[in-house]
């Protein structure tokens, strides 16, 4: 076994990372592939319907974008933590609740609820790095339900959503570290003592999805980063690599890439949830903080080539492939010999009182991949997939078991490579952290774009790069071009959920729903106005407010349609307000009657011939 550790020196690979990003000039680009016959793989003609989702993040616009696979149509955007004009969310009072004080957030992972391990079509999870929430989309109708958060002791929630086999747990890592519990000053020179990194439990409720914090365990100020979770052998652990375990508090470039390794922290999250359970834990801010100083067995730690940025389980739950992005190599361990390790206390000291499992015990080989790796995904047929940041590539390299031919030159299981354009971030395979993957596809997210569309001046969007994996060569069919930006993505079989369309009458439950226009009514109390409005094919009930200026206006709309793609919108002129209601939905929104005027409201979202003609005036004396 080679145990060989191939090191880039930090100050050079610094300086091929920044010629890699800009030596590509604008307008240099040539088509990937000018074979026409490609473009039948990701055709999906007018009309026909893709056979996947595509759930990408997007990043600080703080919403999730939805396109179909292969044709990479955006087919839907579904906004998570910034208000969204086009679906009214953040102007009715709920989402704006559920928004807190905060208009945008930064969404880098989703992540799919599963049963048994495969995806089982219930939420989608995702992340705030910006305001260290998580946030669920319930999939029976594409809309966000809940945000947690900001989640106790946790800062800069960016290693998440990762979410176990039964969707017990949405697992979080904190990518700062600050002085805790949060709102406590100590001064960053002290960064070393008096911070704290915080790997967090978020518990899900089975029947509703209701995210809490189940448990947290308190690290050393390691910046944690992307994980994975375990399952077959690795069921009921989680993994996630840091960086920084220099624990430098400033020119972190330079400061925290001088170790030759970085932590892989190895978690048995059932044996934190036991913790919990016996009363091992601590309160801090209000939720049970672990120490593993003092509750062995929880946490350990497993050095990994430096300035990793990923962790990945692959789908038997064996062997997991971390990457220093500083070493052109792919670490891969194998979780039956992390296992053993811990059983035999294999260590080579400690951290803190945290364990260190003795990597040569516990690794299976480094694969020489390329420049600059990053994310690994899997196909479920034996193939690995590893973004190369420096190389702009995709390579494909064979999971263990090896041969002993192999294991004597991994070079020799580095079966393909494919370039990217430019600097992939992360990849995705359809149901990668499944045990059940698709294999087919690959969407390949890269950072830039260079100028590879028609010019937009100087605010460029990524590019998404749609590769087939279905043969033993990799092969380029599409490219799409994305908001900022895609960190990562899911791939859900469309067959696995059944959306509604409309909102079933006799499930609104709303005591402010109005289903016909003789209900409908303004009603004053004091300097308070509360409207029940029914909206149909072409029509507001009331379409007149009458109010007075200084008046607080609540108003509750029910769409009363039961037909789909039948959606009412309500805009107020010079209110800063659009609340859109959906098929059978009652949304409620509160505004103050601020000036005296007369307000023309009308439907924003198009219904019918007549749409033009929907409107009504909001009356306001002086
Ligand atoms: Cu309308």
């Amino acid at each position: 076994m080679s145990t060989r550790v191939t090191v880039l020196v930090g100050g050079s690979l610094a300086a091929a990372l920044m010629v890699t990003a800009g030596c590509n000039p604008p307008g240099s680009t040539k088509a990937a592939n000018s074979d026409t016959s490609v473009a039948a793989k990701s055709f999906v003609a007018p009309g026909a319907k893709d056979e996947y989702y595509l759930f990408y993040s997007g990043g600080h616009s703080g919403q999730v974008y939805v396109a179909g696979l292969p044709s990479m149509r955006h087919i839907s955007t579904i906004p998570v933590f910034a208000p969204y004009p086009a679906t009214g969310y953040g102007f009715d009072v709920e989402s704006k609740s559920m928004m807190g004080k905060f208009t945008w957030g930064d969404v880098h992972h989703p992540g799919l609820s599963q049963s048994d391990g495969k995806y089982d079509g219930r939420w989608l999870f995702v992340n705030d790095n910006a305001n260290n929430r998580i946030a669920r989309i319930d999939l029976r109708d594409f809309k966000t339900r809940q945000i947690l958060g900001p989640i106790p002791n946790s800062s800069g929630n960016h290693g998440s959503s990762f979410v176990t086999e039964n969707s017990e747990y949405v697992l979080v890592a904190s990518r700062f570290s600050v002085p805790l519990p949060k709102g406590r000053y100590a001064d960053p020179s002290t960064y070393k003592t008096e911070y704290n990194g915080m790997v967090s439990g978020i518990k899900v409720d089975q029947k509703t999805g209701e995210m809490s914090v189940g448990w947290q365990v308190l690290t050393p100020p390691f910046n944690w980063d992307l994980g994975s979770t375990g399952k077959g052998p690795s069921s009921g652990w989680a993994f996630w690599t840091s960086y920084n375990s220099e624990m430098a508090h400033e020119t972190l470039e330079a400061t925290a890439t001088q170790g030759e390794r970085d932590y892989a922290a190895i978690v048995n999250w059932r044996a934190a949830e036991q913790a919990v359970k016996d009363g091992k834990a601590t309160l801090m801010d209000g939720v049970p903080v672990i120490d593993p100083a003092k509750v062995p067995g929880v946490i350990y730690f497993l050095p990994v080539p430096k300035s990793p940025h990923g962790i990945d389980t692959d789908p038997s739950g064996r062997w997991i492939a971390a990457s220093g992005k500083l070493q052109p190599v792919t670490s891969v361990f194998d979780f039956e010999k992390i296992q053993k390790a811990i059983a035999a206390k294999t260590f080579d000291g400690d951290v803190r009182g945290i364990p260190v499992i003795k990597p040569e015990a516990v690794l299976e080989g480094e694969v020489p991949v390329g420049l600059g790796p990053l994310h690994t995904q899997y196909d479920g047929k034996g193939n690995a997939y590893t973004s190369l940041y420096v190389e702009s590539a995709v390579a494909k390299w064979t999971l263990p078991p090896w041969t002993d031919a192999q294991k004597k030159d991994l070079n020799t299981i580095v079966i393909d490579k494919i370039p990217v354009h430019f600097n992939i971030g992360h990849l995705v395979v359809g149901g990668s952290d499944t045990k059940e993957p698709y294999g087919r596809y690959l969407v390949a997210m890269n950072k830039l774009s260079k100028g590879r569309h028609v010019s937009v001046g100087p605010s460029q969007p990524e590019s998404s790069q749609l590769i087939d994996i279905s043969g033993n060569k990799m092969s380029m069919l599409y490219e799409a071009y994305t908001e900022p930006e895609p960190h990562f993505a899911q791939i859900l079989k469309v067959d696995t959920i059944a959306p509604i369309e409309v909102y079933p009458k006799a499930e609104n439950t709303d005591s402010n729903a109005v289903w016909e226009a003789s209900q409908a009514s303004v009603t004053r109390n004091g300097n308070k106005v509360e409207v029940k409005m029914m909206a149909i094919r072409s029509r507001f009930v009331p379409d007149k407010i009458e109010a007075r200026a200084g008046d607080e206006i609540t108003i509750h709309v029910t769409n009363v349609e039961q037909t789909t793609d039948m959606i009412h919108g309500l805009g107020i002129i010079e209110h800063d307000m659009n609340v859109v209601v959906d098929p059978g939905e009652t949304k409620t929104v509160k505004f103050k009657a601020a000036k005296a005027g007369v307000f023309p409201f009308y439907c924003t979202n198009f219904c019918s011939a007549l749409h033009q003609e929907m409107q009504g005036y909001l009356a306001v004396k002086p």
